[in-house]
């Protein structure tokens, strides 16, 4: 039997191979991102070893002296950069967030439209996650698979003929702004809450390179902090219509509903990487669209069937494959694995059995915080063509993908530019 020690040695380089191998691998999954080293910094702090419920002045606990001017400085910064009125950064992830809201907004029976998973929902959006564990009931929107986009009129006549309490947006596939300025007439003719999960477009939408739901009859948005917005896993709520009664019930579905202590040093990364959204993130939203966009265009001539190209392939960092031809999203998504090229297998819009998914999924931002530009999506799309139309031995086509990789693996868009993105801080010794 192995020692505690050597246990605790085994899980000590696991984590190093996992730290060694994304060095040398090109990240593509549409929901990750790398923080900068500042917010690193104050993640890996005393932080994190400390509790505050409750809100900067009213707290359950002594200790929290600097841990409110944090929070205060996080919710001013995410006031600002989506310019809005009410900010609560205190949600645990974007799942959490969720759940914050639907305590607020919705109670058991009350009837919510929402975007299908298979139309790119996100899963507590739907009936078998938060959303039904709340006991909510789900309308899906009718969905027009060419443009990838709720369909307007098919939206319009839904919540028109549900009524719903609680109108929902936003995707987890997400490749154009919902048209929200074409279907808000009716939101008032039913007044429904109205509510968008930001959580992938975060980062587009603080460098404003994507839609702005809260000027587009939006009341409460929802997100995670850490795919386009380049921070910790972590959660966040906005609203900008000043109604004290939807902030106090926010506040409440935060803490005491869905959290008790909202960890700490993840409000501090937050708080960084908000000043560095401020400062770098339009640069940072717009470099990551014209990356998506150029590799979706340098795949499509690579004879793969990237959903979209009428409509220049995607606005956002996103972008879709449609991999039936090359045996599906399974098969070429571990293909790519053994290459050190890191994406996911997605269900399509038509696709019929869940478990066999025929699309993929990749996300430009995570290699745009390393440096990469068009050029390097263009390398990128080779890469990915030589695996899965080619058929070419992932294991001949890996030495060239971490070639291309250890140029890009400093951080860009941040205080401290230039700062390695995988160095982590270690101690001396072996313990087994
Ligand atoms: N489902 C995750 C994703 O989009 O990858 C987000 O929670």
């Amino acid at each position: 039997m192995q020692s505690a020690k050597e246990l605790a040695q085994i899980v000590r380089e696991l984590t190093r191979g996992h730290n060694a191998w994304f060095r040398d691998s090109i990240p593509l999954i549409a929901s990750e991102n790398v923080m900068s080293p500042l917010a690193r910094e104050v993640m890996n702090s005393d932080l994190h070893n400390r509790y505050a419920e409750g809100l900067p002045g009213k707290r359950y606990y002594q200790g929290n002296i600097f841990v409110d001017q944090i929070e205060t400085l996080c919710e001013n910064l995410a006031k600002e950069v989506f310019r809005c009125k009410f900010a609560d950064v205190r949600s645990t992830s974007g799942t959490v967030s969720n759940l914050a809201v639907l305590m607020a907004v919705a109670k058991p029976r009350d009837k919510m439209t929402t975007v299908a998973l298979s139309d790119g929902g996100h899963i507590s959006h739907a009936k078998i996650g938060a959303t039904g564990l709340r006991g909510v009931r789900t309308y899906s929107y009718p969905f027009d698979e060419k443009n990838m986009n709720i369909d307007v009129q098919g939206a319009k006549r839904l919540i028109r003929e549900v009524k719903p309490k609680v109108a929902l947006f936003g995707q987890s596939v997400y490749l154009f702004p919902t048209p929200l300025d074409e279907i808000k007439e009716v939101f008032a003719e039913v007044n429904c809450t109205t509510w968008y999960d930001a959580a992938h477009v975060m980062g587009l939408i603080a460098g404003g390179r994507f839609q702005d739901p809260l000027r587009q009859g939006i009341d409460v948005v929802s997100g995670s902090t850490h795919k386009t917005l380049p921070g910790p896993q972590h959660g966040m709520i906005i609203s900008d219509l000043g109604k004290e009664s939807l902030e106090t019930s926010l506040r409440r579905g935060v803490f005491p509903g869905v959290t008790s202590n909202h960890h700490l040093h993840s409000v501090a990364a937050l708080a960084v990487t908000l000043a560095e959204a401020k400062e770098f993130g339009e640069a940072y939203a717009d470099q990551t669209v014209r990356n998506a966009k150029a590799l979706g265009e340098a795949l499509h001539e690579r004879d793969m069937d990237v959903l979209c190209e009428h409509l220049g392939f995607t606005e956002s960092h996103t972008i879709v494959v449609d991999v039936e031809r090359y045996h599906g999203g399974a098969k070429v998504a571990r293909a790519l694995e053994e290459a050190n090229i890191i994406l996911n297998k997605n269900l399509l819009p038509w696709d019929s059995d869940p478990v066999k998914p025929h699309g993929v999924r990749i996300g430009s931002q995570e290699l745009t915080r390393l440096g990469m530009k068009e050029a390097q999506m263009v390398e990128i799309a080779e890469l990915i063509a030589r695996v899965v139309v080619k058929e070419e031995p992932p294991a001949n086509v890996k030495p060239d993908v971490v070639a291309l990789k250890r140029q890009f693996t400093k951080l860009h868009y941040c205080f401290f530019e230039g700062e390695e993105a995988y160095d982590y801080p270690t101690y001396d010794g072996n313990l087994s």
